[in-house]
């Protein structure tokens, strides 16, 4: 018989069993917002790790390493996310993958990895980092989970959960109790749903390797035309943040977050941290006023490739991602217009953002379009007591 199939809820035999938000649980009211399982004395941890299949075994990631950080690159570069047509496979750098998994105050026992025992060889991999996040009126230590990533070969067959288990023992044996994460996937329960959307930036390339299509009643040279954007930014005291520029940037940040019902507590080191532009990496631009010196915007965005799977003619997606921004002087429309310039001029193909925060102002007058595919965020340990809108999210996880 005919059922819709975006309300059929699958059971989930695994996330069931965890300190979740329940899909029956939608809707009550009468449920405590705050943590689901109270933390328990450290010395009640399990204290040795899970057993995973026989041919496998445990291995902490040091990040440090240019040869393990290879390994993770590498078993990423080939199994991680995929878009729903395997046309695109996310391409995380190496000098990424450092930045990312390295913040102030990281444990090295946070990087998890899943060896053949013969061979070696890394087939399977987790990870998390601890934040801040402010939700509601707490602040919440956290793990932000990512980069689960089970080899092609090895999937269905339940390792996922067993790695989930491990991760959540050792975030639990450093005293933090709650996570978050997001997934293209549904999963027991969105905190909330937001989607992806999309600045072209170099049209025909994007139209070469099936990313977009020709618009209807288009052509080519009509829709470079529609695309152009000026050769530099338009902002006077627009430029590239300096190290000197923490101070301001910290307390602009931390203002422009503290609106959000689920936010990023951001302090100087975390700044100096995830914001300082890295090349290849992160860029972070901000306006100087020319007249008082003091910085009232800021704009972000980080480096994220695509390896362009079957494609003769191109083999690499260049997408910058929409991070963190603040708009207080300037028009966030002219702000976000000179962040596309920069992107522009750096190479990028496409210009990615989700409708958090406030980027719904900027999205469809700056000429984004809406992508397929959602992205959830989810909270560990953590209920809420209803989802949250996109833009009452001030959380960008990478
Ligand atoms: S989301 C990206 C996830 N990675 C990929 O999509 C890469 C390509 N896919 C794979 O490598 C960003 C595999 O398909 C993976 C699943 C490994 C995804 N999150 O082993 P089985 C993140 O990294 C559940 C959570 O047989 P598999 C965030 C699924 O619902 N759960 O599947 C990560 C099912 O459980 P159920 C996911 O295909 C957050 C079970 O896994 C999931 O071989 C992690 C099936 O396992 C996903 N993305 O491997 C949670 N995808 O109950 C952190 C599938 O439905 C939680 N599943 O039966 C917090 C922990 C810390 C707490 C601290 C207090």
């Amino acid at each position: 018989r005919f059922q819709d199939s975006m309300s059929v809820e699958k059971t989930h035999k695994f996330w069931e069993t965890q300190p979740v938000g329940q899909f029956k649980d939608i809707g009550d009211t009468s449920l405590p917002e705050g943590p689901i399982e109270a933390a328990t004395p450290l010395s009640e941890v399990k204290q040795e790790p899970y057993n995973l299949p026989a041919a496998y075994e445990w291995t902490t990631c040091d990040m440090k390493s240019d040869y393990v950080c290879s390994e993770v690159y590498n078993l990423l570069k080939n199994n991680y996310v995929e878009d729903d047509e395997n046309m695109f496979r996310f391409n995380y750098s190496k000098e990424f993958l450092s930045w990312a998994l390295r913040p102030p105050g990281y444990y090295q026992s946070w990087h998890i990895g899943v060896r053949a025992k013969v061979s070696k060889k890394l087939v399977a991999f987790i990870s998390g980092v601890p934040a801040r996040i402010g939700v509601g009126d707490d602040v919440v230590k956290m793990a932000e989970i990512n980069f689960l990533c089970v080899h092609k070969k090895l999937r269905s067959k339940r390792l996922a959960p067993v790695m989930i288990k491990e991760v959540t023992r050792r975030v639990h044996l450093e005293n933090i109790w709650q996570a978050a994460y997001t997934a293209g996937v549904v999963l027991p329960t969105p905190v909330a749903t937001c989607q992806y959307w999309h600045r072209t930036l170099n049209p025909k390339k994007l139209i070469d390797v099936g990313f977009s299509r020709l618009g209807a009643r288009m052509t080519m040279s009509r829709t470079i035309k529609l695309y152009k954007l000026p050769d530099v930014p338009a902002t006077p005291g627009f430029r590239k943040m300096e190290p000197c520029d923490v101070p301001a940037v910290t307390r602009l940040l931390r203002n422009y977050l503290s609106q959000f019902i689920v936010a990023t507590d951001f302090d100087e080191n975390d700044v100096e941290h995830w914001l300082l532009p890295r090349e290849d990496v992160v860029d972070s631009y901000l306006v100087e006023s020319p007249e008082t010196h003091d910085v009232t915007d800021f704009c972000s965005f980080y480096t994220l490739p695509s390896t362009i799977l079957g494609n003769p003619n191109y083999s690499t997606l260049k997408a910058a991602y929409s991070y963190y921004n603040v708009a207080t002087k300037t028009t966030f429309l002219q702000l976000m217009n000179d962040a596309l310039i920069v992107a522009k001029q750096k190479g990028f193909d496409v210009f990615n953002a989700l409708d958090v925060m406030h980027n719904e102002s900027f999205l469809k007058e700056l000429k984004f379009g809406p992508g397929d595919g959602q992205l959830h965020y989810y909270l560990y340990n953590y209920r809420l007591r209803s989802a949250l809108k996109p833009s009452e999210l001030g959380l960008v996880l990478l």
